[in-house]
């Protein structure tokens, strides 16, 4: 179904010199004296200096650090972007980019986003004075409505966890800035940089929980911002050092040799999630299958006009009840049942018990996260090994059932 330049058929074309771009930019060796052909890992918390306020940009680690700033230029290049800034986890980089804003002022969140960043804008920055409203924006005339002249800040997820809702970044970031201080960010994480760029559609932050497919190996936690707005990267930059929640130099690295793969990884998510995808829709005991990179998807045209490819994540509701739900959870054997997603292996969870357990009742019913509601997270191993083992998850689920495909 792809072809090479293209990428899969109907969908946006690749973003040219990607891969280049994430084996080399940042990374040259000649910034080592060494000319270390892998960047070194830069464990010194402090730099000397020639004389008080003469040093090579690096003073002390919090700040800025060699290692750091490889993966910071990687990623800006892979984004599109002028600037790339690094924070200790996804989480940290939300609260970070909060700080921009001053008590009283308002945000605006998609109704459908990861359960942490709702925790997150509901329980705290509520408390330091953010009012904080969350909406549909898959509805522009809702986001038109609910801005008001306290309104800062327009935080979105596209896809949206779990729910997968697909979100025109270009319409938004033309509805938000017909009004000139709010700055519109995308939360980035599951298309990961191969598959969308924020910023070209008129986003002002592009951000990922880098614990992700950016790193892709589910050993690091991190946060990645970036931005093309010099004004907006010195505000950041400034918040990275005097809040300091900063990833370590071991981290950055393992997330600099993640990236140098992303691009093999993201094509592989997406046949393998499409398969995964079309068998859960033609199952019987399967109620509905929400994948983007279905037909069946309701913003499937938009997201083969914004997006490359689809990532791995797959959300489907089992026919029954909680107890049909929990019985395929437990029987998984090679999808292991466990929080996250976009790393190589395969990972099963229920939002509503899991990841999103800091959701409200109300607003977990509103949205549709129900106790039949499951989200994969489609790895990197044989699609068949897949498919035997959801089938037989679906089986021990479902022991009475004659299966009418
Ligand atoms: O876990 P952390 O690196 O702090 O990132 C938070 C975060 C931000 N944005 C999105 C879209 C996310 O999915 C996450 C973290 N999500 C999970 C842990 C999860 O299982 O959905």
């Amino acid at each position: 179904m792809e072809t090479a330049e293209d990428g899969p058929r109907g969908f946006l074309p690749r973003f040219s010199h990607f891969a280049t771009q994430a084996i080399h930019v940042g990374q040259e060796p000649e910034r080592w004296s060494s000319r270390a052909v892998v960047p070194p890992i830069s464990l010194s918390t402090t730099f000397k200096q020639r004389a008080p306020g003469q040093h090579e940009g690096f003073e002390y680690s919090r700040s800025g650090n060699p290692t750091r700033d490889c993966l910071e230029k990687a990623v800006a290049a892979l984004d599109g972007a002028k600037y790339c800034l690094a924070y200790a986890s996804g989480s940290a980089a939300t609260v970070t980019i909060a700080h921009l804003l001053k008590a009283g002022d308002a945000i605006i969140c998609m109704d459908d986003v990861y359960g942490g960043t709702y925790r997150y804008f509901r329980s705290v920055a509520s408390k330091m004075g953010l009012k904080v409203n969350f909406v549909d924006c898959t509805k522009l005339d809702c986001l038109e409505a609910a801005i008001t002249p306290e309104t800062k800040l327009v935080w979105i997820e596209t896809p949206s966890n779990p729910m997968l809702k697909v979100i025109d970044i270009q319409s938004c970031a033309d509805v938000v800035h017909k009004h000139k201080d709010i700055i519109l960010v995308i939360d980035n994480t599951f298309m990961s940089a191969y598959f969308q760029r924020p910023l070209s559609l008129g986003a002002d932050i592009c951000m990922y929980s880098a614990t992700k497919y950016m790193n892709g190996h589910s050993d690091v936690v991190m946060g990645l911002v970036s931005v093309n707005c010099d004004k907006l990267y010195e505000k950041l930059k400034f918040l990275q050092n005097a809040i300091g929640a900063v990833p370590s130099p071991f981290d950055c690295y393992l997330c600099s040799r993640g990236l140098k793969t992303l691009h093999i990884r993201m094509k592989q998510h997406f046949q393998n999630a499409l398969a995964v995808a079309q068998y859960l829709e033609s199952d019987s005991r399967v109620e509905k299958v929400i994948f983007p990179g279905l037909p069946s998807h309701p913003q499937h045209e938009l997201v083969k006009r914004q997006c490359s490819g689809c990532p791995g994540m797959i959300t489907f509701y089992i026919k029954g009840k909680l107890e049909q739900a929990v019985a395929f959870l437990k029987h998984l054997k090679l999808f292991a049942l466990a929080e996250s997603l976009g790393g190589y292996e395969s990972l099963a969870e229920h939002p509503a018990i899991m990841t999103h357990a800091a959701v409200s009742k109300e607003d977990r019913d509103a949205l549709g996260i129900t106790d039949t509601l499951i989200r994969l997270s489609i790895g990197l191993e044989d699609k068949e090994d897949l498919l035997e083992d959801l089938d037989q998850a679906l089986k021990a689920a479902f022991p009475e059932y004659t299966v009418r495909n």
